[in-house]
């Protein structure tokens, strides 16, 4: 997979090589190009935004420097995603549609936004997805593209050593995942589960996933419903 990041703060983007990303570039599963938008302007300023058409606040990032970006990136046939708190949200089965794809390419919008011809021009030459991480604003998509990133690149295939853990995991049956317990088995009064040292694989199965319906009714009751219908378990009351 091929990564590029258009953005007016590329330093902001340097911790992407060290975590876990960085170990699929230095294995050859993944490419990863960061560029500053302004090198595609040609006035003495660099100049990226201007004030928006019809008036109001803030500034709106001009589309020539990133058209000019386009082309030279050549983003024909790539999925282009453009971080933003009025896309859609992001959710587990988005990075694992994302994580098939050859080339990804973030728009990094700062400011009030990229003038929507970006967009519609990208429209015509590339998949574009706008993505929101949450109902919450950020001061740039930075750190919403990092987020998309991790999640999408521990989805390839032969990223992640353990396979199963990837399954387990939160999100991945629609539910939260259970409570996890390590040794010791008493530490500061406090113990772990009986059922958890029985070595009763069917017991043990049943308690995590009565866990997992319990406090996935108690903190995302909207996660609940729609996995209702295909689970043939029992829904436990929250506590
Ligand atoms: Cl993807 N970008 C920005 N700028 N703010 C956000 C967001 C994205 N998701 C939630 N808030």
């Amino acid at each position: 997979m091929r990564l590029d990041y258009l953005t007016i703060f590329p330093d902001y983007l340097a911790p992407l090589r060290l975590s876990l990303p960085g170990k699929a570039i230095e294995s050859g599963l993944l490419e990863m190009h960061v560029h500053d938008v302004r090198d595609w302007t040609h006035d003495r300023h660099r100049t990226v935004d201007d004030t928006p058409y019809g008036g109001g606040a803030g500034m709106v990032m001009k589309p020539e420097p990133f058209g000019e970006a386009f082309d030279e990136l050549a983003i024909d046939g790539a999925t282009v995603i453009v971080t933003t708190p009025s896309g859609v949200p992001f959710t587990q089965s988005l990075a694992r549609e994302l994580s098939t794809r050859e080339r990804l390419v973030f728009l990094l919008g700062r400011y009030e936004g990229i003038d929507q011809r970006v967009l519609d021009h990208a429209a015509t030459r590339a998949e574009v997805r706008e993505i929101s991480l949450g109902d919450y604003v950020l001061n740039g998509g930075e750190v919403a593209a990092m987020a998309i990133t991790e999640a999408v690149v521990r989805l390839l295939p032969g990223f992640m050593g353990n396979a199963e853990s990837l399954v387990e995991e939160s999100h991945e049956d629609g539910l939260l995942e259970y409570p996890v317990y390590t040794k010791p088995a008493t530490w500061r009064d406090l113990e772990v589960p009986k059922v958890l040292l029985s070595g009763d694989h069917k017991r043990i199965a049943e308690w995590r996933h009565q866990q997992a319906v319990e406090r996935t009714s108690v903190r995302r009751p909207d996660l609940l419903h729609a996995s209702q219908a295909t689970s043939e378990w029992e829904i436990v009351p929250a506590v």
